[in-house]
């Protein structure tokens, strides 16, 4: 009687054992050649979309986590001019989040020799309060504070690449994030959104940056495993205020039906990007915004007066002050 082996599954390019089965690309791969491929991919991707070049200055927006220091690593690998970008939330959660955030994107600096350079925005600071603070006492997002976090990261990564004279700014989006957002936008039919997603936001007004997404091809394993081949420290632990929003719960429905059909997320989204370049899809859409400057701060605003991110942050320190000043009230 034969028993029959399972076969030993080994590296495409050597004999390794791979860290890596990607079943939608049916592609396994060692370390070294994982590493080599991602970086040859991101540079693909780069070319391909045409994000920005050599001569290009960008801005990496870091939040300590596997995608945005991987980001980082590559671009740095490929020799392109990149500085980051951490925003410091005020996020405590009991764990630290924030301060743990930046000790991982400052270990990350110290491990390339530390001669990076890292603008570090606090938005207590500039704003007056941290995100929870300011959540509490805001109507944005019914205490919840990740309208109000977005809407303030948006504005700070605009700030710093245009006060710096950045080019690019590349934040470190994932295919699953990216899906999930995809998925949520087609559910609730947001044209506005459908319209603008995608790997390259040109600037929609003078001063501002483009946006890139280079690693919106990579599923967020591929990322994790980057991060963890490079010796990459991250924060680990998701944002405590990311708890049942539906990004979650469409990435785990996502994940089941990549389970069945390897590759169905790469396809959705390539094929939606294919849908509204070639077939104009939303394109009417696009075209119909009419964009203003806000006289507080200069970014592109959809109202004739002051932006929402100005609008906003005013109330919360109204608010602020008047509790400081009403204690009781
Ligand atoms: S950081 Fe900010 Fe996220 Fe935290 S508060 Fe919400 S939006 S979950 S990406
Ligand atoms: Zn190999
Ligand atoms: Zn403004």
């Amino acid at each position: 009687m034969s028993r029959s082996r399972k076969p030993v599954m080994k590296c495409r390019h050597c004999s390794e054992p791979p860290v890596i089965n990607m079943r939608q690309h049916k592609l396994a791969l060692c370390g070294p050649h994982f590493v080599e491929w991602v970086r040859q991919q991101t540079e693909r991707f780069i070319e391909k979309y045409r994000m920005f070049t050599r001569d290009e200055r960008v801005l990496v927006a870091v939040s300590g986590g596997k995608d945005s220091l991987a980001l980082w690593d590559i671009l740095l690998a490929l020799g392109y001019q990149a500085d980051g970008l951490y925003i410091d939330l005020g996020i405590d959660g009991g764990l630290g989040y924030s301060s743990q955030s930046l000790a991982c994107t400052q270990g990350f600096m110290a491990q390339h020799g530390g001669d990076l350079t890292l603008h570090v925005v606090s938005v207590a600071d500039d704003y007056g309060a941290t995100i929870p603070a300011a959540a509490r006492v805001s109507q944005r997002g019914r205490g919840k504070p990740c309208s109000l976090c977005g809407l303030t990261k948006r504005h700070i990564m605009n700030r710093v690449a245009r006060d710096y004279g950045y080019d690019v700014l590349a934040t470190g989006h994932n295919l699953d994030d990216e899906v999930a957002v995809l998925f949520g936008n087609t559910m609730q039919w947001s044209v506005e959104y459908l319209a603008r997603q995608g790997p390259v936001l040109p600037p929609s007004h003078p001063g501002l940056a483009r946006k890139v997404k280079p690693l919106f091809r990579f599923y967020e394993r591929e990322m994790a495993a980057y991060a963890i081949v490079r010796g990459i420290e991250y924060v680990y632990d998701e944002c405590p205020h990311a708890a049942g929003a539906s990004t979650i719960r469409y990435k785990e429905l996502l994940n089941q039906l990549e389970a069945d059909s390897p590759g169905i997320k790469l396809q959705f989204y390539l094929r939606f990007l294919q849908a509204r370049e070639q077939h104009g899809l939303f394109e009417a859409v696009r075209q119909q915004v009419e964009l203003f400057t806000c006289p507080s701060c200069g970014q592109p605003t959809t109202n004739d007066g002051e932006c929402s991110t100005c609008r906003t942050w005013d109330r919360i320190r109204v608010r602020i002050a008047h509790s400081a000043n009403h204690p009781a009230s």
